[in-house]
């Protein structure tokens, strides 16, 4: 009992942040993306990969969160973005507290969207709001077709999802029809985009969705 008293207690502080990151976001006319994933699916190589086509038509700034170094910051800052690292020391997930810091260091007036690549991890992250219009969780195909059911409230949670490493779905035994019916039950809204990230492949519907959320606030996507 204590146990979830305590957990309600860290969600409700955690959203009271978040509320007044929100606030800011809408004064500054900025929409915020958070992408989520277990370590290794690709999302710091989805934004080296999408960003260089969104940047003439969107001032981009992105927000790393890593348990440890600032290998991914490095990997963003060769794009000649603004980009910030936060290393959470051990924690599994970005609370609203790090990005508030975090988004101090930004030129908010100058920059339409910011991306929070958060920690690699399927469970924590979807439970702590940063203040997002979205998520996006990003599943590779080298980690089976079982994720959505086993878990689900990411996917639940989720506008987007990219399925990435496509070009490695001949060599595993993910299979596509059994992911599509999963989410049929846990999200059947879930917009599902088939990309390789490193072989620059489908993005661009990701890519238009992503125009579309910032034209309409994702209100109409
Ligand atoms: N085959 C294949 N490999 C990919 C693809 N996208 C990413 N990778 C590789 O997967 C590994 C992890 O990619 P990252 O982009 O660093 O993954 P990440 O989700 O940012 O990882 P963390 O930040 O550590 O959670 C790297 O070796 C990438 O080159 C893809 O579309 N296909
Ligand atoms: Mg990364």
């Amino acid at each position: 009992m204590t146990q979830i008293k305590l957990e309600t207690g860290i969600l409700k502080a955690n959203d009271d942040v978040a509320s007044q990151l929100k606030q800011l976001f809408q004064e500054k006319g900025i929409k915020v993306i958070n992408l989520i994933s277990s370590p290794g699916a690709g999302k710091t190589t989805l934004l080296e990969h999408s960003i260089p086509k969104l940047i003439n038509k969107f001032r981009v700034g992105v927000i790393e969160g890593d348990v440890l170094t600032t290998r991914d910051a490095d990997r963003i800052a060769k794009l000649n973005i603004p980009v910030v690292q936060i290393e959470t020391k051990g924690a599994c997930h970005l609370d609203a507290n790090m990005v508030m810091k975090a988004v101090k260091q930004l030129d908010l007036d100058n920059l339409d969207l910011i991306i929070i690549e958060n920690v690699g991890n399927l469970v924590c992250p979807a439970v702590f709001e940063l203040a997002e219009d979205a998520k996006v969780v990003v599943l590779s195909v080298a980690e089976g077709s079982d994720k959505p059911a086993k878990y689900p409230t990411v996917f639940t949670r989720a506008k987007v999802c990219i399925l990435n490493k496509m070009d490695l779905l001949p060599y595993s035994n993910f299979s596509l029809d059994d992911f599509y019916e999963d989410l049929k039950r846990i999200n059947p809204r879930l917009k599902v985009f088939e990309v390789s990230a490193i072989k620059d492949t489908g993005l661009e519907s990701w890519l238009e969705w992503l125009e579309g959320m910032m034209v309409n606030g994702g209100k109409k996507n």
